[in-house]
C-alpha cells in the first residue's frame, strides 16, 4: 500500500475530510517541496495535500523537490510549500511584512504567477504553520465557486492554546459521552488498533487544535497509573501520533498520586517529599515524551482529592505541580469547577453560582507562570443558558483558559439537534467591562486584554467510537465549529456553518440552505422546550436526560429553581438575594441586578418573580413558558420537514441516521412540553390564554 492509499486510516465516517470530486478544479499535477519544508508535521501536511488532490481531481500529484523544479516539464498550476525563512523563496515572497506578521503557528497562502504556471505557496514559520496552511487551502478549494483562487492570506491563531479534553475512562466508557466508547481505551488498556486515533488527529489538526488531554478529569484507580511505567510507553505512542499533527498530549492526573502511587501518607503540597515525588515523576514522563504538554487537574471538586485536605490553597496545590513541570516547559491546567456539592436545599444563602469566583478571585497573582486556571463558561455547569462566569476577566494576574462543553450533556445528548456555535459566540463576545467597554471574553482568553503567559480555549469533546464519531451526524458541526472558533473567535456563525456543510455534504444549494437554517434554529428550539428564561436544571438526576422539573430541587447539588405556587427563579441580587450579581464588573452587575434591565433570557437565573411578571417581550412568565413549549415542538416539526426535503440529496445512510434522531427528538420534545407545561399549570393554577391542551 502506498502512503496515500493508507488515508483515511480507518473506515469511520470521513467527517469534513471527505474531499469529494470537484469538476472545476485545475489539474494540480505537482507539489513542490522546498528543502525547508521538512519534519513530521510537514510530512503530514504533504500527505494530506496529495491525498486530497487525488480525491478531488482524480489525479495523484507528483511530489518534487525544488532542486528538480527546472527539470520537470511545464506543470501548470501547482502548489509549493516552504518556510518563510527559506532562501529559495521567490523574491516577491521574501518580504518584511510576511516575516513580521507570521507567528509561530501562522501561515500564509500566496498565489504567484510563475514560468511553470500559477503557483500557490503555502508558507509557515514552523511546520505547524505548513500544516494549518494546507488544511486551510483544502478548505478553500472545497468552498463554493472556488477554483484556484487569487490568494493573499496571512493567518495566525487568535488563541495560543486550543484544546480538547476527553472524559474517557480506561475501561472504555466515557463520562458524559454520547457517541459510543473511547477511541483510546478498552478493558483498562490502550486500544491495539490506532487507526481511529490517526484519523482523529487529522481531523483535529484540520481545525487547528494543538493540545489534547486523553483521560477523564475524574481520575480513577487505573487511570492514576497512566503516569507510571506500566502505561507511559502507550501514552508515548499516542503522543507520537499527535505530534505528527502538531498536537501536544496532556494527561489528567490524580492529585493524590503521591499516596496512591508513591506510598507516601500525604499529598500535602507543602510537604517536601510530595514536591520531590512529583519532580521525579515529571522527569520520568518527559523521558518518555519530551514534548509532553502537562497536567489537567480537577482538585477539591465533586469529591476529588486536593490541597484543602491539608489546609492549603489552590495556589499551593497547583504551584507545587507547576514547579515539577517547569524545567520541561510543561503547564498545569487547574480547573475552577469547585463548589459545595453537599449543600442543604433549605439554605438559601449558599449559591453554587458564586463558588468559583469566591474560591479563586482572592488568589489572583499567587499562581506560577505555568499554571492556567480553566474556567467553565458559566458559573453553574454547561446549562442550555446561564450567565457568563464572572471569574473570566476578573483575574488580571493569573492565566486563564475558558472551558466549553461540546459533548451535549445538558443540550440533548446528541440525540437532539443543538448547534452550539451561536451559544459560544455569544459567550466569546460577552463584554466583561474588565478594562472598560470592549473587554470581551474572547480578548481575555486570547491574552489580548492582559499579558497572560498562557491562555486559550478548552472543551470537553463529543466524540466516541461510533462510526460517525459524534452519534448525531449533525453534531459534527459542533466539533468542527469549536476548532474554527478557537482559531478565530471573530469568524461568523454563517461562515463556520457554510464551511462545514460544504466540506461535509458538498455544494448543493438546497442542502447548504436547509442544513444552515436547521443548525441556526436548533439551540433556540432546544431551549424553548427545555429551559425557560435561563432557569436550567429541570432534568433527570445523574444522567441528565429528559424532563424532571423537581429532579434536583431537593438535592445536595445546589441546583434549584424554587418554584412554588406564586413564582419561580433564583434571587441572585445584591439587594436581597445571594449577592452573585455583585461578582460582575459594575456595568453587568447593574444590568442583571435590576428587573428593568435584566434580559428576559436570563430572568429566572437572576431573579425570583411571580408567574404573572411581565417580560420585556410583553408576555407573562407563565404564558411564556406555555408558548415556548408549544413552539419548541413545532420547531422540531420544522426541522423534520426541512431534513425530509433533502432526501436523495444526501447519501441514504447519513440521511436515515439524522432522520431517526430527529424523530426521536420530536417524540421527546412532546414529553418535555407536556411535563413542563403541566407542572407549571398545576403549580400556578393559571390557564393558558390560548386554551391549548395541558394535562
Ligand atoms: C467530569 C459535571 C458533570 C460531571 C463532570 C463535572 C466536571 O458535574 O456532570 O460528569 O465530571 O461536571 O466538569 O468535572
Amino acid at each position: 500500500m502506498t502512503e496515500l492509499q493508507q488515508l483515511p486510516y480507518s473506515s469511520a465516517d470521513k467527517g469534513w475530510l471527505r474531499y469529494e470530486k470537484r469538476q472545476d478544479l485545475p489539474c494540480l499535477s505537482t507539489i513542490v517541496r522546498h528543502s525547508s519544508a521538512s519534519g513530521e508535521a510537514a510530512e503530514s501536511a504533504i500527505r494530506e495535500l496529495r491525498y486530497a488532490i487525488l480525491q478531488m481531481t482524480g489525479n495523484e500529484p507528483e511530489l518534487i523537490a525544488t532542486a528538480n523544479l527546472s527539470e520537470t516539464a511545464a506543470h501548470g498550476p501547482h502548489i509549493q510549500l516552504a518556510m518563510v525563512t527559506a532562501e529559495d523563496l521567490p523574491e516577491a515572497l521574501q518580504t518584511k511584512e510576511l516575516s513580521q506578521h507570521l507567528g509561530e503557528e501562522g501561515f500564509a497562502l500566496r498565489s504567484l504567477p510563475q514560468e511553470e504556471g500559477e503557483a500557490v505557496y503555502i508558507i509557515g514559520k514552523t511546520e505547524k504553520g505548513l500544516l494549518y496552511g494546507t488544511f486551510h487551502l483544502l478548505r478553500l478549494l472545497q468552498s463554493e465557486g472556488q477554483t484556484l483562487p487569487q490568494l493573499d492570506i496571512i493567518e495566525n491563531p487568535k488563541n495560543p492554546l486550543r484544546m480538547m479534553n476527553h472524559w474517557d475512562n480506561m475501561d472504555g466508557s466515557i463520562e458524559r459521552g454520547y457517541a459510543g466508547r473511547s477511541i483510546f481505551f478498552k478493558d483498562n488498556q490502550f486500544v491495539q488498533n490506532d487507526e481511529r486515533i490517526r484519523d482523529y488527529a487529522r481531523m483535529m489538526a484540520s481545525i487547528g487544535i494543538n493540545g489534547i488531554s486523553i483521560n477523564n478529569v475524574n481520575v480513577h484507580k487505573v487511570e492514576t497509573k497512566l503516569i507510571t511505567s506500566e502505561f507511559l510507553p502507550d501514552v508515548a505512542k499516542v503522543a507520537g501520533i499527535f505530534r505528527a499533527y502538531g498536537i501536544k498530549l496532556f494527561l489528567s492526573v490524580n492529585y493524590a498520586s503521591p499516596i496512591q502511587l508513591g506510598g507516601l501518607e500525604t499529598a500535602d503540597p507543602l510537604d517536601e517529599r510530595v514536591g520531590a515525588w512529583w519532580k521525579t515523576k515529571a522527569e520520568e514522563i518527559y523521558d518518555a515524551i519530551p514534548d509532553f504538554g502537562g497536567f489537567v487537574v480537577k482538585a477539591d471538586s465533586e469529591h476529588r482529592p486536593g490541597p484543602f485536605t491539608y489546609g492549603r490553597t489552590h495556589a499551593d496545590g497547583s504551584n507545587m505541580l507547576a514547579e515539577a513541570l517547569e524545567p520541561y516547559g510543561g503547564i498545569v491546567i487547574w480547573r475552577c469547577f469547585v463548589y459545595n456539592c453537599l449543600q442543604d436545599w433549605r439554605d438559601r444563602t449558599t449559591d453554587r453560582a458564586r463558588a468559583a469566583y469566591d474560591h479563586f478571585k482572592p488568589l489572583d497573582g499567587q499562581f506560577k507562570d505555568n499554571v492556567i486556571l480553566q474556567i467553565k463558561n458559566g458559573p453553574m455547569d454547561f446549562q442550555v443558558r446561564e450567565g457568563v462566569s464572572p471569574l473570566l476577566g476578573a483575574m488580571p494576574n493569573t492565566n486563564q483558559i475558558l472551558e466549553f462543553q461540546i459533548t451535549q450533556e445538558y443540550t440533548g445528548q446528541q440525540r437532539h439537534l443543538c448547534y452550539l456555535i451561536p451559544q459560544w459566540k455569544e459567550i466569546l463576545d460577552f463584554d466583561t467591562y474588565a478594562k472598560g467597554a470592549k473587554s470581551e471574553i474572547k480578548k481575555v482568553v486570547s491574552g489580548e486584554l492582559y499579558p497572560y503567559a498562557h491562555s486559550g480555549i478548552s472543551a470537553v469533546i463529543n466524540v466516541g467510537d461510533d462510526e460517525n464519531w459524534t452519534g448525531h451526524t449533525l453534531a459534527q458541526a459542533n466539533l468542527y465549529g469549536y476548532g474554527r472558533l478557537t482559531w478565530n473567535p471573530d469568524l461568523s456563525e454563517q461562515q463556520i456553518t457554510s464551511e462545514w456543510i460544504h466540506q461535509t455534504f458538498g455544494n448543493d444549494h438546497d442542502v447548504v440552505e436547509q442544513v444552515s437554517s436547521m443548525l441556526a434554529a436548533s439551540w433556540g428550539i432546544y431551549e424553548s422546550y427545555t429551559s425557560p428564561l435561563g432557569v436550567g436544571w429541570m432534568v433527570n438526576p445523574e444522567h441528565h436526560y429528559g424532563p424532571n422539573v423537581d429532579g434536583y430541587e431537593y438535592s445536595v447539588w445546589g441546583t434549584y429553581h424554587f418554584a412554588d405556587c406564586d413564582g419561580i427563579g433564583v434571587n441572585r441580587t445584591v439587594k436581597d438575594g445571594t449577592g452573585y450579581t455583585g461578582q460582575y464588573f459594575p456595568e453587568n452587575a447593574e444590568r442583571y441586578e435590576s428587573l428593568v434591565t435584566c434580559p428576559d433570557k436570563l430572568l429566572l437565573f437572576f431573579h425570583h418573580v411571580p408567574y404573572t411578571h411581565k417580560l420585556h417581550s410583553g408576555s407573562t412568565v407563565i404564558q411564556h413558558i406555555y408558548d415556548t413549549h408549544f413552539a419548541g415542538v413545532e420547531g422540531v416539526e420544522n426541522l423534520i420537514q426541512q431534513w425530509s426535503s433533502l432526501e436523495g440529496k444526501i447519501d441514504a445512510k447519513r440521511y436515515a441516521g439524522v432522520m431517526a434522531r430527529l424523530e426521536h427528538q420530536h417524540k421527546h420534545s412532546k414529553e418535555w412540553r407536556d411535563i413542563i407545561n403541566t407542572y407549571f399549570y398545576r403549580k400556578s393554577g393559571i390557564a393558558d390564554e390560548q386554551n391549548r391542551t395541558i394535562y
